[in-house]
């Protein structure tokens, strides 16, 4: 990366003083240069700053330290590696730079302007957990980030982001991008956020010999990694599995087309079909392990079901609150989640006792959008139990930007597995954090560390179950 001291100094020391300079880096320079005489005005530059695939930072130097609420979430959203914060004095020069390095916040360092090196060098991470990320078919901000979220839990370095605009590939525009990934260098996976279809994701990983995956496998991959209870690993066990099966189909599918349809014998096909019998195995062993496990929760069930106990069932997307709020009510102490996607897998049950009453409460997974079927179908045992809860509490996030569009993907999740609507009632979390209008009038929300709200929640709780007001 060619950032020299000299060129930074040419391009902000001309602005007024007060301003605020916004360069759009390339690798070999800056690309643009923005004079904003607000911070409002460079907000309003990043809200609709859109990189190409040339620019790979930003760096903004003002005399006023700029408010950034969450630099690492900007740059995630921004899709940029790197961002300046340049401090300048009155009279325009610049005093210090914080560099930030995209999803590796440790590596953030201050340097006094004069000491920062004439050329900016730039680590390039390496290994197998360096990745593209290509944000085909481009989505909204929120869509980019939460895929970019996901890439990161299931373990990845993003290295570089790409915009192709269109969702699916032609055979040429697979080929074509699979040639020019063979030729880019510094990454082993390649993450394509929207499944551009088997054909075209057989023809990128031919063409440029790397792994290409898509959103839905990231998804998969954290299934397995958080699984931790019996039934938790067998359905991500299942999810994977499956997907595997239906990767492996369409693939030979797909390429036996390629090489010139029926009668054309390949090479590997001996190989594929190993791979398929091996599949077809592992699918059957997790098939009958998880009908015992499926037994054991049937049994389980019945057993609450005999004990006249309502059951409340906790729902809503990853990351919305659902095991913190769970916590609160079981009265476990409030231990800081976690902010990784999908960190409970296994539906976990208590039964609790509220003003001498007694009821089952349930934590279930998170459900995030774009989990195909197959990955659905794994949280069989999940929707069992939602089906069968006497209440179902949806915990929406309404911190969360997007926490509509998220509440509605839920709450058609629920309607299309038969959930009737006036068994779920919404909460909204994270009042503490909320700075505009609470959403509902404030009457549903709740933030899961206050006392008083965790009573009231209680209360109200109680009396929908119980159909009695809850002794003082
Ligand atoms: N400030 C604040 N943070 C909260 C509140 N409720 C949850 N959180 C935080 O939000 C994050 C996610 O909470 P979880 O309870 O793990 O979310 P979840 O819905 O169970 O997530 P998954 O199991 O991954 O689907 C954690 O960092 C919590 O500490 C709240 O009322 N106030
Ligand atoms: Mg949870």
């Amino acid at each position: 990366m060619r950032l020299d001291r000299p060129a930074l100094l040419d391009a902000i020391l001309p602005a007024p003083p007060g301003s605020f300079v916004v360069l759009e880096l390339t690798c070999d320079g800056i690309a643009r240069r923005a004079v904003h005489p607000t911070e409002w005005a460079v907000a309003d530059h990043l809200a609709r700053f859109r990189p190409s695939n040339r620019i790979v930072g930003l760096a903004i130097a003002s005399e006023r330290e700029l408010i950034l609420p969450d630099p690492g979430g900007l740059m995630d959203e921004l899709l940029i590696s790197f961002l300046f914060l340049i401090a300048r004095d009155e009279t325009g020069v610049p005093t210090t730079a914080t560099v930030r390095l995209r999803g590796d916040d440790a590596r953030r360092r201050a340097y006094p302007f004069f000491l920062m090196p004439e050329e900016f060098e730039l680590p390039v991470p390496r290994g197998a957990d360096t990745a593209i990320l290509l944000f085909n078919g481009a989505g909204d901000r929120s869509f980019l980030r939460e895929t970019m979220k996901l890439a990161r839990d299931a373990g990845y370095r993003i290295v570089a982001t790409e915009m192709p605009r269109a969702a699916t590939l032609t055979r040429t525009g697979a080929a074509t991008l699979g040639e020019r990934l063979a030729a880019a260098e510094g990454f082993d996976t390649v993450i394509f956020a929207r499944d551009p279809g088997a054909r075209a994701l057989a023809i990128v990983a031919r063409a440029c010999d790397k792994r290409v995956i898509t959103r839905e496998d990231l998804i998969v991959s954290i299934f397995e990694k958080r699984a931790d209870g019996q039934s938790g690993k067998l359905t991500a066990a299942a999810a994977a599995t499956g997907r595997e099966r239906v990767r492996h189909h369409e693939r030979s599918h797909g390429l036996s087309r390629l090489t010139g349809g029926v009668g054309a014998r390949g090479p590997g096909e001996t190989v594929q079909e190993e791979r398929k019998r091996s599949l077809k195995v592992r699918a059957r062993r997790i098939r009958e392990a998880l009908d015992k496990e499926r037994g054991r929760r049937e049994n389980q069930r019945k057993f609450r079901a005999r004990t006249n106990r309502p059951t409340v069932a906790i729902v809503g997307y990853t990351n919305a609150g659902k095991s913190t709020l769970f916590n609160a009510i079981v009265g476990e102490k409030v231990v800081r989640g976690s902010d990784e996607f999908f960190s409970s897998i296994d539906p976990k049950i208590r039964l609790v006792t509220l003003f001498g009453r007694k009821f089952f409460l349930l934590d279930t997974v998170g459900f995030i959008e774009g989990m195909s079927q197959g990955a659905l179908d794994a949280f069989e045992q999940t929707f069992t139990e939602i089906l069968n809860a006497t209440l179902i509490l949806q915990v929406v996030d309404p911190t969360d930007r997007e926490w509509r569009v998220k509440k509605r993907y839920v709450d058609e999740l629920l309607d299309s597995c038969g959930v009737a609507v006036g068994s779920v009632e919404v909460l909204y979390s994270k009042r503490d954090l909320l700075t505009g209008h609470p959403p509902d009038g404030g009457e549903r929300c709740y933030a899961a560390g206050d006392r008083g709200d965790v009573r009231r929640l209680k209360r109200s709780l109680f009396e929908r179950l119980f159909g009695e007001t809850a002794p003082a």
